[in-house]
């Protein structure tokens, strides 16, 4: 199997978290954004990373991928196994993606300008308000680390590249931050720039 991922993405930290948690063996090809391989501009028609070539099978978009690598490769299993808790999970992966990965996006393309300070307020004030969440239990509503994990850890690692700092307030979020990233599959995760960015 091979990985396109970008060494700084929050979408191909999300797959390579999911690779680290269940100990997949897998080529990651880093790739740059602004001059993609011609092998991943024939493959994917979005040409985005990540993607993901098993064989003849060729998946694109974090979600498809992080799914698709958990029923592939079941132990340790990353989602619940009930419907209900299942439906709760799924609709908590889609807020993620649609609040903070895309008020995460609108920041790196704003970098120093005016829509950045909007788009840092709105994900800085999100993340406060869901610290109750965050202290309820180890992982997100689980005693087990699961895709809702692996999936708000890009984001919550990048908070010094965002610019957001979180208040003494905001303990819960603290400690949940402690146990994501002191968690060794999620250490083996990072890429040399993701490191520096709390260094
Ligand atoms: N919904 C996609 C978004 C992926 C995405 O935005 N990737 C960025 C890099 S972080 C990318 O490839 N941008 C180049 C492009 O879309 O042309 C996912 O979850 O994988």
């Amino acid at each position: 199997m091979t990985l396109f991922s970008n060494p700084l993405c929050a979408h191909s930290h999300r797959v390579r978290i999911v690779l680290a948690e269940k100990g997949i063996n897998i080529d990651i090809v880093d790739v740059d954004d602004t001059d993609l391989p011609e092998d991943l501009l024939d493959l994917n028609p979005y040409n985005s990373v990540p993607t993901l070539v098993d064989r003849d099978l060729v998946l694109y978009d974090s979600r498809v991928i992080v799914e698709y690598l958990d029923e592939r490769f079941p132990h340790p299993p990353l989602m619940p196994v009930d419907p209900v808790s299942r439906a709760q999970f799924r609709l908590a992966l889609y807020r993620i993606e649609r609040d903070w990965y895309t008020t995460a996006a609108e920041i790196e393309a704003a970098g120093d300008k005016k829509p950045a300070l909007k788009a840092r307020k709105i994900l800085k004030e999100s993340v406060i308000s869901s610290a109750e969440v965050f202290s309820a239990k180890p992982y997100f509503l689980s005693d087990e680390f699961s895709l809702v994990d692996a999936t708000i850890a890009p984001i919550l690692w990048r908070l010094p590249r965002y610019g957001i700092e979180l208040p003494a307030s905001a303990a819960g979020v603290q400690g949940y931050m402690e146990r994501i990233f002191a968690r060794r599959s999620f250490q083996a995760s990072l890429t040399e720039l993701e490191r520096e960015l709390r260094q």
